[in-house]
């Protein structure tokens, strides 16, 4: 990818706002963070500002943690705003503080869904974000300096978009990234515990989830309902990310994983398949998202029950 006119706009740009998605997961912050302290870095002069619309004390216990803070809308309006991850305007957290800034990027590997940015660099050949800001950090070595912060933060939306390097979204330009990641030796251990180490709780509602899992006609699936993520006392923001507990069954090709969000009481869906896309399915009841990864919110259990039928036909 050419990334001449994304550091040309990061140069000509005093102030910046980094946006991350809602819901965030390791990906978008990973990338988010990892541009805004590269910047600081190599441009001290900068005003960096990471925008946010969630709790903070939900932003603070994720995998990847920044100093955040919203800007004025008159800062914003003089800004350079980059979204990371994301490829609608209504995923961005904080997306009309997004809308007020002067000019706006994206850098995204989702499959294209609308134009949301002056400018974009995309490319949904790639495993995850992290994986383009890596590229764009070492198209520019000589030049700019990284750091083991920087690069840790990077290595975590790679590790958790691939699950781990088992997911099929994985290249030769996945390994080749990392592996320029890695010789900068950081502590990839850390990276590893940080993100997927769980409290005993945790496990126990891993533990449910395992034995409650339904398997028919080549789909694992299960609806997870908050008063048992309450029984267990884990956070619902950490409860949601299990669903790749349900990868790796023998004769399963897809994934439907459920939770109920209890603040905005929509069904949060997430889809996943091993090789027939089924990004289609997710679009039809008004999600998105990658061909073999993607999401529904829905406001009706039904839809849960309607996509499960849609599979079985695949
Ligand atoms: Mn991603």
């Amino acid at each position: 990818m050419n990334f001449k006119k994304l550091l040309e706009l990061i140069e000509k740009n005093n102030n910046i706002v980094l946006f991350h998605h809602i819901f965030p997961d390791p990906d978008t912050l990973g990338s988010c963070k990892a541009t805004g302290e590269w910047i600081k870095l190599n441009f001290p002069q900068k005003r960096i500002y990471y925008a946010y619309e969630e709790k903070l004390e939900v932003l603070n216990d994720l995998p990847v943690v920044m100093k955040y803070e919203n800007p004025s809308i008159d800062v914003a309006k003089e800004s350079l705003g980059i979204i990371f991850d994301t490829p609608v305007t209504t995923r961005i957290s904080n997306a009309e503080l997004f809308q007020q800034s002067k000019t706006t990027i994206k850098i995204d590997h989702h499959v294209f869904y609308s134009e949301i940015s002056d400018y974009s660099f995309s490319d949904s050949a790639k495993s995850s974000t992290c994986e383009i800001v890596a590229d764009f950090f070492r198209s520019y070595e000589s030049k700019y300096n990284v750091s083991v912060e920087i690069l840790e933060a990077l290595f975590t939306g790679i590790v958790t978009d691939t699950n781990r390097f088992l997911n099929p979204n994985l290249t030769a330009s996945t390994f080749e990234i990392s592996a320029w990641i890695l010789k900068h030796d950081i502590d990839f251990a850390k990276v590893y515990r940080n993100t997927y180490d769980s409290s005993p709780n945790e496990l126990k509602l891993k533990a449910y989830i395992l034995k409650n899992i339904n398997v028919e006609k080549r789909i694992a699936s299960i609806f997870l309902p908050n008063e048992i993520i309450d029984q267990y006392k884990v956070p619902y923001h950490i409860a949601k990310e299990n669903v790749y507990l349900l990868n790796n069954i023998k004769n399963v090709d897809f994934i439907i994983f459920c939770t109920r969000d209890a603040e905005s009481q929509n069904y949060k869906i997430s889809l996943r398949s091993n090789k027939i896309p089924i990004n289609e399915i997710a679009k039809k009841y008004g999600g998105g998202g990658h061909k073999l990864a993607c999401g529904v919110k829905a406001q009706s259990f039904d839809v849960f029950t309607k996509i499960k039928r849609d599979i079985e036909d695949l």
